[in-house]
């Protein structure tokens, strides 16, 4: 997965052949793809191998269970051509290290949730769910568009890991905020999937992306 175009489709339909037209008409705008559970369930894990022909996949799954049960998941995900998978924090360094250990690294670990029930719990542990990604080795965290001053404060303690933030469009986040506040990647959903023209609508935010980067050269 390179950072590029800085943005990631979160593609939380059911349906296979939807799926498979959001990918073919946003793809060039993208830098991957993430798959949660409502596509897995609807579309079947093969959905996974045929859109990582495409595009680089991150595996939303969210795992949180004890080491073994994590690593077979990030097995299984990682066999099906997943190039990454996000895994929460709160089971314990040692269920995070063996996600990292079977995904080679390839985790992304939620910090801190970006709807509004997300203060409740993961706000006030956000920087320590941070600092073990960062102590264990992951590839990234996930941290909230809807809170950017959040994304500033958690890139202090990760230092260089990847930030991915979801709450750009639906949720009332903007992807240039979040970018300006120290994002690598913004992860968008509704505000394409279901706009009449998927297309369309990611490439109007890959226009706010490449204009805040111009901006900020
Ligand atoms: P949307 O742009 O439609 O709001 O979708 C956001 C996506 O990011 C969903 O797939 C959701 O599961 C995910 N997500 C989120 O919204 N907030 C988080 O804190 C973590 C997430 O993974």
């Amino acid at each position: 997965m390179k950072r590029q175009h800085r943005m990631i489709l979160a593609l939380d339909v059911t349906d296979r052949n939807e799926a498979l037209a959001v990918v073919r008409d946003t793809t060039r705008y993208l830098d991957a793809v993430k798959i949660n559970w409502p596509l897995v369930l609807g579309a079947g894990p093969g959905i996974i191998t045929e859109i990582s022909k495409t595009a680089p996949v991150i595996c939303d799954f969210k795992i949180a269970d004890i080491p073994n049960t994590n690593r077979l998941i990030v097995e299984e995900a990682m066999r099906l051509g997943a190039n990454a998978v996000i895994a929460h924090g709160f089971p314990g360094v040692d269920s995070l290290r063996a996600c990292i250990d079977a995904g080679g690294g390839r985790i992304f670990v939620v910090a801190e949730m970006s709807h509004p029930g997300g203060e409740e719990l993961t706000a006030p542990n956000a920087e320590r769910m941070a600092q073990m990604a960062k102590d264990c080795g992951a590839l990234g965290i996930v941290a909230p568009a809807t809170r950017p001053e959040r994304i500033s404060r958690l890139r202090t303690v990760i230092g260089d890991l990847w930030i991915i933030s979801p709450g750009v469009g639906a949720q009332g986040g903007n992807a240039s905020d979040a970018l300006r506040a120290g994002a690598d990647f913004v992860i968008v959903g509704r505000a394409i999937y279901r706009a009449e023209d998927p297309g369309e609508a990611a490439r109007k935010i890959a226009v706010e992306i490449s204009d805040y980067l111009d901006e900020s050269k």
